[in-house]
């Protein structure tokens, strides 16, 4: 078995001693210190003496008080009491928080401080993207309308994810985001005329794909159309925003059967719509990214449809996977239905795991992380994972030493692989907007909001961004791999290189023959998006200017929209035929927020389900 490199403190840069791990005793005796010095009280006796009973009484608080939250269920189903848990958790430092705002205090800060896109030449770019994006969606409508997605070589549609016309919701919000008003309108009034008749008549869809596409962008799309007034009305065009909370609630409640048929508090992976039931995946069971990823959009429904049910539910299945064993914070990408338990021993951050580690932040943070301490166990669920990977799955490839994120497909005592999948990089964005919760990077330095974690996080993000860069910048068509191997000490291939033999990586990275496609997927844009708007660093703009680029070369169909790809380390690549929903939902949104102005959709005001649906931060 090959030894394990952690992601080392000597890599953090930063020196600001504020930000190091200090022991409780440091902290007690550097405050009094502090005390001291600054304000003198220390030199009155009576002052002394006031601070030594204060923290005596504060001592033996901590100690003797318990409460039902402190208990454990032992394996008789006795309720044990841990007192030491809460001295534990009053002296674990909380997370460092941007300071609390008002609503309105909020939204003036984000619009007064983020530059406009007065540079005409991303002006310019960003354009190009929404053209790309018209292209798109007039091949979708013009051959396959009403369908899932397209197939764009054969000109026709196809209803892979169970017949709801999902291309038609996950791109809504991106139009409006664009200002494409017509667009708006087709879509919008396609929904309102036939989405809850297709809801009610569809057989089985899968829980985790109808709940980040069609119910996050009908969501968004009641958002952004104006649906809680005062906040945020991108488009005058298109249907009555009710109109999409209408349809969200009626579909919500049947994906709800997936939960209420379940054993246990995870759900079961596909419902049939037009019965509300559910049953298990073939095998029985469920992914764990897929059970816990449909929190963002439950909790929303919730807090605008007033009615608890929704987020309840969802709800249930954090809490619940809080309670079960783990790796260092890192967890199997299989869950049992039937028993609550993890299945296997497989971790990866890639396909079935990636979006439950994305969710922990950002529930957190859409449940106002500001003011409600009801969700700080996600937060050090996110936390510790993140030290985990950074720990167990973290290595450099040689020669040139690109920062990736493997897998244990055996668990922690078996062989690490060098596999990364494109999925993972969703990773660099996740972890620095954990890190500054949206704010600048600049902003949360200035301001000493950063721990120790969150600078170790905030610089793995800017290394792994840029192994998802280099996946692309090592192929022929300057496009990414479905998959990518790193080249290791333990690990090397020959003669399965990128065929870009000018990249410095083409050593590092190694591409096997299946692996070779490319689904036009989003993650790499959608890191850069979140680097560039948290560290303002202008190499990201040019990176994902270069892979929009190459999209456009080589995905893009004379007779309308843009198709997969087959091979992308030959020139011209063999091409699939399908234009995934998440093109225009995810991919060219990003893109386009990329090249705009950072006032558009603040990351302080917003968290985007993972399939980029904005959805607000709760305020109050
Ligand atoms: C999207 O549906 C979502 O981003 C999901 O979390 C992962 N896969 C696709 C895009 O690649």
């Amino acid at each position: 078995m090959s030894k394990s490199l952690p992601y080392s403190v000597k890599d953090v840069h930063y020196d600001n001693a504020k930000f190091r791990h200090r022991s409780p005793l440091k902290v007690l005796s550097q405050s009094l210190l502090t005390l001291n010095t600054k304000r003198n009280y220390a030199s009155c006796s009576t002052g002394k003496f006031l601070i030594l009973i204060l923290f005596f009484g504060l001592a033996c608080l901590m100690l003797m008080s318990r409460s039902p939250n402190d208990s454990s269920t032992n394996e008789k189903g006795k309720v044990t009491f841990v007192g030491g848990l809460r001295l534990g958790r009053l002296l674990r430092k909380p997370p460092r928080l941007p300071p609390r705002l008002s609503p309105d205090e909020g939204l003036l800060r984000s619009s007064s401080t983020n530059a406009s896109n007065s540079d005409p030449k991303w002006a310019a770019r960003q354009q190009s993207v929404k053209e790309a994006f018209d292209y798109a969606w007039s091949g979708y409508r013009k051959f396959s309308m009403g369908y899932d997605e397209l197939m764009p070589i054969s000109q026709r549609g196809v209803d892979g994810l169970g017949g709801l016309g999902a291309t038609v919701v996950d791109a809504l919000d991106t139009a409006m985001i664009m200002g494409l008003d017509n667009i708006v309108s087709e879509a919008g009034s396609w929904v309102e005329a036939h989405l809850l008749e297709r809801i009610s008549q569809k057989g089985q869809v899968n829980l985790f794909e109808t709940t980040i596409r069609v119910l996050g962008g009908l969501l968004s799309a009641y958002h952004l159309s104006g649906g809680e007034q005062g906040t945020m009305n991108m488009t005058h065009s298109g249907p009555n925003p009710a109109v999409y909370l209408n349809v969200a609630k009626d579909l919500a409640d049947r994906l709800l059967s997936a939960f209420k048929s379940s054993p246990t508090s995870v759900p079961f992976s596909d419902v049939i719509l037009r019965d509300s039931i559910a049953h298990p995946a073939p095998g029985g069971m469920s992914s764990t990214a897929e059970v816990a990823s449909v929190q963002l959009e439950f909790n929303y429904l919730s807090a605008i449809s007033g009615d608890p049910k929704y987020s309840t539910e969802a709800m249930k299945v954090l809490a619940h996977i809080k309670t079960l064993p783990k790796t260092e914070g890192l967890v199997p990408i299989y869950i049992s239905p039937d028993s609550g338990e993890f299945v296997g021993e497989n971790i990866r951050l890639g396909s079935r795991g990636d979006s439950y580690y994305e969710y922990l932040i950002k529930v957190w943070l859409q449940q106002g992380a500001k003011f409600n301490s009801d969700f700080t166990y996600l937060h050090d669920m996110y936390i510790e994972a993140m030290k985990g990977v950074r720990h167990l799955l973290v290595r450099k490839s040689i020669p040139n030493g690109l920062v990736f994120v493997g897998e244990l497909p055996y668990g922690p005592k078996g062989e690490f692989s060098p596999k990364m999948d494109h999925l993972v990089c969703f990773l660099p964005g996740t972890l620095a907007l954990g890190a500054t919760k949206g704010l600048t990077k600049e902003k949360a330095l200035k301001e000493n909001l950063l721990s120790f974690e969150d600078l170790e996080n905030l610089k793995l993000a800017e290394d792994l961004a840029k192994a998802c860069f280099e996946m692309y910048e090592v192929t022929a068509t300057g496009l990414a791999p479905e998959i990518a191997y790193f080249h290791t000490e333990e690990y090397s291939e020959d003669g399965l290189e990128g065929g870009n033999k000018s990249s410095m990586y083409a050593k590092d990275i190694i591409i096997k023959h299946a692996d070779r496609h490319n689904l036009l997927r989003p993650e790499t844009v959608e890191s850069l998006f979140v680097l560039f708007r948290i560290t303002k660093d202008t190499k990201y703009r040019d990176q994902g200017w270069q892979i929009f680029e190459a999209f456009e070369k080589y995905t893009k169909v004379k007779t309308g929209g843009y198709t997969s790809l087959d091979d992308v380390t030959e020139v011209p690549p063999h091409r699939r035929d399908k234009m995934e929903t998440f093109f225009l939902g995810e991919t060219l949104k990003y893109l386009y927020l990329l090249f705009g102005d950072d006032s558009v959709i603040p990351l302080d005001k917003f968290v985007f389900n993972t399939e980029a649906h904005p959805l607000p931060i709760r305020t109050t």
